[in-house]
């Protein structure tokens, strides 16, 4: 296993594009969690850079199929920034939401780097939603509703734009996604998903084909060259073991199902970058999401038990 050694914390404490207030409390329930402990018990080096600033939520209704476009777009500027900075040092990011639609700063951040340094790029989208709306499709405005869409060129041009791409050359391909914990998908995203060719490993899949499976063929054809990016909503998870998010859906993966998945994705050795999105503090009880993240966050990074050390 070849996992880069060197992380870098780096916080996002907004919730601007969310439909529920407190996700932007989320990183500093993780920290508190004791994340950056958790790592370095496991021989990670960890920094942490602190948090990230940008405009407050001024909670509007949407305009045109967006709410707070102009606030998001400079909240994922500054992501984009940080997320690369990191990247550049030749260190892991691991950008703590905030919301999911800081996932356009931080992938297009990737992708940039992976664009430059000649890499494969793999996207794992851990998640109850396929967030692939479009300000045509959205029944909220919700932009964290959106950011696979928008990386993928539909979207705001300002947010298609973040990190220098356009609709004609976008951050990313849907070829180049594995979505898997799905369970909550609007109407016209759902057609979209399929236009597109998303590949999605819903909860009906991983019921039938069990996690290992899933986790198999999500991760199969990654190489020596390839980066591999995890995007984990916390909503992933059940309800009953993650009560801390802002959009649960009940029938998620159970805590055995969500280990498997982490540990899988560590055997692979590829991971170089992460996002753990969408906690919400206000929502929680005593920080158990916010641990729980931490614990998944070990088993991410190698933590293995006794039977295979
Ligand atoms: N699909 C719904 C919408 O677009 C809900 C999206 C919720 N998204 C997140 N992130 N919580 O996955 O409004
Ligand atoms: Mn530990
Ligand atoms: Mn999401
Ligand atoms: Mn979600």
């Amino acid at each position: 296993m070849t996992l880069l050694r060197n992380v870098s914390l780096i916080g996002a404490p907004t919730d601007i594009g969310a439909g529920a207030r407190g996700a932007s409390m989320g990183p500093e329930a993780i920290r508190v969690a004791g994340l950056a402990e958790a790592l370095q018990a496991h021989g990670v080096d960890v920094e942490d850079r602190g948090d990230l600033s940008g405009p407050r939520n001024p909670w509007q209704p949407p305009v045109d199929g967006y709410r707070h476009l102009p606030e998001v777009v400079a909240w994922n500027r500054a992501v984009h920034d940080g997320v690369h900075g990191i990247l550049k040092d030749g260190r892991l990011p691991i950008l703590l939401g905030g919301d999911h639609c800081l996932g356009i700063g931080s992938i297009s951040a990737v992708a940039r780097h992976c664009r430059d340094t000649g890499k494969k790029l793999r996207i794992l989208w851990l998640d109850a939603h396929a967030d692939f709306n479009t300000s045509a499709l959205t029944p909220s405005g919700n932009i964290h509703g959106m950011p696979v869409a928008t990386l993928c060129g539909f979207g705001a041009p300002d947010l298609v734009q973040v990190g220098g791409f356009s609709a004609e050359r976008p951050a990313i391909s849907p070829k180049w996604v594995r979505q898997i914990g799905i369970r909550s998908v609007d109407q016209g995203e759902k057609r979209f998903v399929h236009e597109q060719e998303l590949e999605v490993f819903d909860m009906r899949y991983i019921d039938e084909m069990g996690m290992k499976h899933t986790m198999e063929l999500a991760l199969a054809t990654l190489d020596a060259n390839t980066h591999l990016h995890v995007s984990f909503d916390v909503d992933f998870l059940d309800p009953a073991i993650a009560p801390g998010v802002g959009t649960t859906v009940p029938g998620g993966p159970s805590y055995r199902e969500a280990q498997l998945c982490m540990e899988m994705i560590a055997d692979t050795g590829r991971l170089a970058s992460l996002d753990v999105m969408e906690l919400n503090p206000a929502l929680d009880e005593k920080n158990r999401t916010a641990l729980l993240a931490v614990d998944l966050i070990e088993s991410l990074f190698g933590k293995s038990t006794l039977m295979r050390k």
